[in-house]
């Protein structure tokens, strides 16, 4: 059931909530989920589904389960990805794995240091099990001194990686950093990379740097936000060996596996990706931002804060205006983006000037929609 968004204005909602009263609509650029058309060669895996579903029928899932993990960890440049005994659990979702992570983290842990702004079901999934947040400028991840950056009482560093909205991408030199900072003080080091397969300089060997750390490491992985499946997707949660958390614990009181099916097409995408699939959706997003720029050019109040960024959402600046008022004036013309105030849920009033636009859309979408906010921001005053 979709709920109508609270009076008076979007922050009283999360963004999902927001992203929800637009799944029907035709200028849906809400959610960052993957909406574009197929490609040719995706299209002939989802052409051979049937054939794919027999073979999830007989396959022995645990071989099912390697080779979709195999497959999807190459694709992305993660060749020394732990392989041993629940080192990489499959999830329906990220966010499932968020959850399980949160859950195993109460054992030991009150505090937790997260990157600041990020996609606010990260925040809300830590608090709802009582762990305190402890904000983390993104920049001081990116720059200066990284151990006063990060409060000493927080028992684990949250980073989103790229971040989500911003697209910044921690880089080899800053990871280890933060990763000898956490061996140092025996805190866990979280990353979340949903949005690494977007960003070639994502893909270097995280798990290189992680291991040679010597860190109590946890990452969780995704397809979700790759490949227009449906929502067909799983979430991974990867973790050292000594990580010291409940993990697969939690994790098999939520479920007992993923879908040999979905594993099976998972292994099917990721195999295309690495062929060319990638380099495809690198291009496709790159054109979509370029339009969403070009048509928002002239428009006098607006800037693109995140030139870097490659990710499959695009922060527009509004200069002068109110972000959750502007995203009211666009639902109401049937228009769905995202306002910007929870991925700043340790200051909501710094998201205010900013709109988070979708880009894993087709290119008539994004065009569309750029008009339409190009045209409301010409006609109307900044507050
Ligand atoms: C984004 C949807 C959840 C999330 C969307 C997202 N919300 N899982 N509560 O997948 O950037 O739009 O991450």
């Amino acid at each position: 059931m979709r709920r109508p968004p609270a009076t008076p204005g979007a922050t009283a909602n999360n963004l999902t909530q927001l992203e929800h009263l637009a799944l029907d609509a035709s200028l849906n650029l809400a959610d960052g989920h993957a909406r574009h058309r197929l490609s040719r060669t995706q299209r002939r895996i989802v052409d051979q589904l049937p054939a794919l579903f027999d073979e999830a029928v007989v396959r022995p899932v645990d071989e099912l389960e390697r080779a979709a993990h195999a497959a999807f960890f190459a694709a992305l440049g993660q060749h020394s990805y732990p392989d041993g005994p629940d080192q990489v659990l499959s999830c329906y979702a990220s966010s499932v794995a968020m959850d399980i992570l949160a859950r195993a983290l109460t054992a030991s842990v009150s505090s937790v240091a997260l990157v600041h702004p990020t996609f606010d079901n990260i925040p809300d999934i830590l608090r709802g099990f009582g762990l305190d947040l402890r904000p983390v400028d993104e920049d001081s991840l990116h720059h200066g001194d990284l151990a006063a950056a990060v409060p000493d009482d927080a028992g684990c560093l949250f980073v989103t990686t790229p971040n989500n909205p911003t697209g910044r991408v921690l880089a080899a030199d800053r990871l280890a950093a933060a990763a000898r900072l956490c061996a140092g003080r025996d805190m866990v080091l979280a990353l979340d990379t949903s949005f690494r397969g977007f960003d070639a300089r994502a893909r270097y060997d995280h798990y290189r740097v992680l291991t040679e750390s010597g860190c109590r490491y946890v990452v969780i992985e995704d397809t979700g936000k790759l490949w227009p499946t449906l929502d067909l997707k799983v979430g991974l949660l990867v973790s050292a060996e000594h990580v010291g958390l409940p993990i697969a614990q939690i994790h098999s009181d939520i479920l007992l596996g993923v879908s040999p099916f979905i594993l099976a097409l998972v292994e099917q995408f990721a195999l295309d990706a690495a062929a060319s699939g990638l380099a495809e959706l690198a291009d496709h997003i790159a054109g979509n931002r370029a339009v969403l720029r070009g048509i928002l050019a002239d428009v006098p109040c607006v800037s693109f804060p995140d030139q870097d960024s490659k990710v499959s959402v695009e922060r527009v600046r509004v200069h002068g205006y109110d972000g959750a008022r502007l995203w009211e004036q666009l639902c109401e013309r049937k228009v769905y983006v995202l306002p910007c105030h929870q991925f700043h849920w340790a200051d909501p009033g710094s998201g205010a000037p900013y709109l988070r636009v979708a880009l894993a859309r087709d290119r008539d979408t994004v065009a569309a929609a750029a008009e339409a906010i190009r045209s409301l921001l010409l006609e109307s005053q900044p507050r």
